[in-house]
């Protein structure tokens, strides 16, 4: 764990609780999701809490990030609320895309989410558009492609390379590297390293991202980079994906092993708290609890919301 970083106390604890919210409400799901309250897939984040939370701790409302299908993480570390994204899985008006979306397809315009895709990569071109949008209309925000190593095997992931470094685009493009595309490990599908070519394009910063603290540093010089400049950037966080590509069953792999404890995040993060003085055992403890209350009142809230009206829904 990186420990030079010159981390706020605030900031550190800002993020703690971004990971232990992700991670929270994915063990909420867990048990409820056989009992089908929810209307959708669900693609769980556990393990990859710190890309979200290193990354989304530097962004603005102003700054368009668009999502791919594993939403929940990236949504909540942006400032999607709770309980609107509760709803949204339980199908519910009341939820961020009242009901017409799911687990893949959240929306905020407020916190500057304006979507999400579950066609692998079809969210890139979308975020580089944005940033060209903000940079022509005088905003200093900046547009956010989120995505997996999956959607760099597609076309539209080096047209947009291309494009952003061409045109100046200011927007970061965010790989959220968990080795997997579905069950395909990252040696069958990937033939060179992404990153490393992206290099040819625009600068390339790299971190661990199971490490909150290196997805803290590379993400602050990457969106410093984007901002300063008005031209792109590429951020490659590596990490690893304990459940199974979708639903709530962990991951059985045998090229995907997972040690609970040196991959987690969480654990690692908490153990740097302590060590460095930074948070005490009893508020560790104390974020967790508000955590679950938090998710009785955001489920509650979810439960007790109207389904759309079917009539509603025809387009
Ligand atoms: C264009 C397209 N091709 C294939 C799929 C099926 N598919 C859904 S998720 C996925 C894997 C994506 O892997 P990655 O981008 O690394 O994201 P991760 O699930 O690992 O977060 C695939 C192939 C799809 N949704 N869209
Ligand atoms: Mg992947």
């Amino acid at each position: 764990m990186t420990e030079r970083t010159g981390i706020r106390p605030e900031q550190a604890m800002k993020m703690l609780r971004t990971m232990r919210t992700i991670r929270q409400l994915s063990e909420r799901i867990i048990p409820l999701y056989p009992k089908d309250v929810m209307e959708t897939p669900v693609h769980l984040c556990i393990g990859q809490e710190a890309v979200s939370a290193g990354l989304c701790i530097h962004l603005r409302d102003e700054d368009l990030m668009v999502l791919g299908h594993r939403t929940h993480g990236p949504a909540l570390a942006k400032g999607l609320p709770l309980k609107s994204l509760v709803a949204e899985l339980y199908g519910r008006t009341t939820g961020c895309s009242h009901a017409r979306g799911g687990s893949m397809h959240v929306y905020d315009g407020e916190h500057g989410i304006p979507g999400s895709s579950a066609i692998v990569g079809g969210n890139i071109a979308v975020s580089v558009g944005l940033g060209l949008g903000r940079k022509l209309l005088g905003s200093e925000g900046i547009g956010v492609a989120y995505f997996g190593d999956g959607a760099t095997d597609a076309g539209v992931f080096w047209e947009s390379l291309n494009f952003a470094a061409l045109k100046e685009v200011p927007v970061l493009f965010l790989c959220e590297d968990n080795g997997l595309s579905n069950v395909m490990p990252k040696s069958e599908h990937m033939f060179a390293d992404p990153a490393r070519i992206a290099g040819e394009f625009m600068p390339v910063y790299r971190a661990d991202g199971t490490d909150v603290l290196s997805v803290y540093e590379e993400a602050g010089r990457a969106v410093a980079q984007v901002r300063e400049s008005r031209g792109p950037a590429y951020l490659h966080c590596t990490t690893k994906r304990w459940m199974q590509h979708q639903g709530v069953l962990e991951d059985d792999l045998p090229y995907n092993p997972i040690d609970p404890e040196k991959d987690c995040p969480i654990v690692r993060f908490e153990e740097f708290l302590l060590r460095t003085r930074l948070a005490t055992p009893g508020e560790l403890a104390a974020v967790g609890e508000e955590i679950e209350r938090d998710l009785d009142e955001a489920f509650a809230f979810a439960e007790a919301s109207p389904y759309p009206d079917p009539e509603a829904m025809e387009v």
